[in-house]
């Protein structure tokens, strides 16, 4: 019986699992008459959805522990180009270009993964399917859903249009279109009036709306235009934040208001940014005012939320994150569904830094359901905000569940909800060093160092 038939009358795992028996890898991936709808699926032991820092962690730690050949592993997303996100604070604050943090895609794959450079349009896990814009169908073992999250400038509205507007002062690091317009506003800012927003609800790196605030500052202090007391400063700031505080975790929050304190920055707490219209920025307050404020430059941190094909998927929970797991990393309704990340459900802050963690035991776990057996590595949420509260200095805030702290460098005394240079050099040039380098090779374990063997 040929595995297309076989397909047809058995449960797609286990035809998979024979066509990898009776099939050549190349044939199996060369499929290649018109209507792609008519081809019998394409095969894999894991489908990786998404080539961001956890797919391309996840795929070569896979590829790294020696258990699979040629194309077992596939790896699907539709980009041209990766990028260092966690640089474009850098690039807002006039330390980096934005070309330097980006690769082509292709080249960030090792050849023995298979890449599919194209969105995916459904999930099927019932059937182990993932159906591609192009009609393909691939089927699997084991599906590892990392896509991340989408900016949406759209959700705030005039944003876009301000955004993307050169004349305008309105600026964002969020996005490779925007970021390389954030620094020359800070530079030609002379006077007035500074408002850095953070919207309520998810989004990457809650600390980068404050760091982009606190590296402004600094470039204004230093050109004589920014006084902590308002009566005689030509700039004034105000921070405006969904959140009721400065930072999700209260030590360093409690630090962080210190600094917002004797600098002399206005708190907007618990106001959520939901129009820009001209000069006026218009606010809705936790207790549903609404409350307008005009500005001469904004700093505005996009909503964000899961994208619509995970988000209408099976696989999502009621917010359209993928379900999984706390500690495990694996989906709660179907066991060989797995997610970390941006994308991922689990309640913990969205950092490259969180994937240095949940990729070991996301892999880990994967590899143990291959061989039938128990997860047997569980994450404890660790994840980390290198805080850059001037030009020379970061508060590199690591914690992990329940908002505890989990700071690396506590064993050598270092109390790390203080400010440090070494700590800068860590952020500024040592992470995106060993970004390239290693970890999305798939040999960096954040603090636990570079990964020998990821078994
Ligand atoms: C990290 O490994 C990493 O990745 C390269 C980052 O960049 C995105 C980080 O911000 C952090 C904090 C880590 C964690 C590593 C150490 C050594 C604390």
């Amino acid at each position: 019986m040929s595995s297309r038939l076989l397909s047809l009358s058995l449960s797609a795992s286990r035809a998979a699992a024979v066509a990898r028996q009776s099939t050549p890898a190349t044939a199996r991936t060369l499929a290649t008459v018109s209507s792609v709808q008519d081809v019998a699926p394409r095969n894999h032991k894991v489908v990786i959805v998404g080539a961001g820092s956890a797919g391309l962690s996840i795929s070569h730690q896979l590829l790294r522990t020696g258990k699979f050949r040629q194309d077992d592993i596939a790896i699907v997303d539709p980009a041209q180009w990766h990028h260092y996100q966690p640089g474009w604070t850098l690039v807002g604050g006039g330390l980096k270009h934005k070309d330097e943090l980006k690769r082509p895609l292709p080249e960030l794959i090792d050849p023995k993964l298979k890449l599919y450079n194209n969105a995916v349009e459904t999930f099927a896990p019932h059937d182990n399917t993932v159906t591609l814009a192009d009609g393909a169908r691939l089927t699997y073992d084991q599906l590892v859903v990392v896509p991340g999250i989408k900016v949406d400038l759209a959700a705030i509205k005039g944003l876009q249009e301000a955004a993307t507007n050169p004349d305008s002062n309105v600026s964002c690091i969020y996005t490779y279109e925007t970021v390389d317009k954030v620094f020359p506003t800070i530079k030609r800012f002379k006077q007035g009036r500074a408002i850095f927003t953070q919207p309520t609800g998810v989004v990457k790196c809650a600390g980068a709306p404050q760091k982009i605030m606190w590296l402004a500052l600094d470039h204004w202090k230093r050109e004589g235009r920014y006084k902590p007391s308002a009566s005689d400063s030509p700039i004034t700031i105000t921070f405006a934040t969904g959140l009721p505080q400065m930072f999700g975790v209260a030590k360093y929050s409690k630090a962080l208001e210190e600094l917002r304190k004797e600098r002399g920055v206005e708190g907007l707490f618990a106001h959520d940014l939901t129009e820009i219209d001209g000069n006026t920025a218009v606010f809705k307050s936790a207790s549903g005012d609404v409350v307008r404020r005009t500005f001469d430059l904004m700093h505005v941190v996009p909503k964000m939320g899961a994208h619509a094909f995970v988000k209408n998927s099976p696989l999502a929970n009621e917010a359209g994150f993928v379900d999984v797991d706390d500690h495990t990393l694996r989906h709660k309704k179907y066991a060989n569904v797995w997610s970390a990340g941006d994308a991922s459900s689990l309640p913990t802050s969205k950092t490259a830094a969180a994937i240095t963690s949940q990729a070991p035991i996301l892999v880990k776990n994967l590899v143990a359901a291959l061989d039938g057996r128990e997860p047997p590595a569980h994450y404890d949420g660790y994840t980390s905000c290198p805080l850059l509260t001037e030009y020379g200095k970061v508060m590199l805030a690591e914690f992990k569940y329940g908002g505890e702290p989990k700071e690396t460098f506590g064993q050598y005394g270092f109390d790390q909800a203080t400010p440090r240079r070494a700590f800068y050099h860590l952020k500024k040039d040592f992470f995106p060093w060993v970004y390239y380098k290693a970890m999305v090779k798939g040999m960096w374990g954040g603090p636990k160092g570079f990964l020998i063997n990821t078994n």
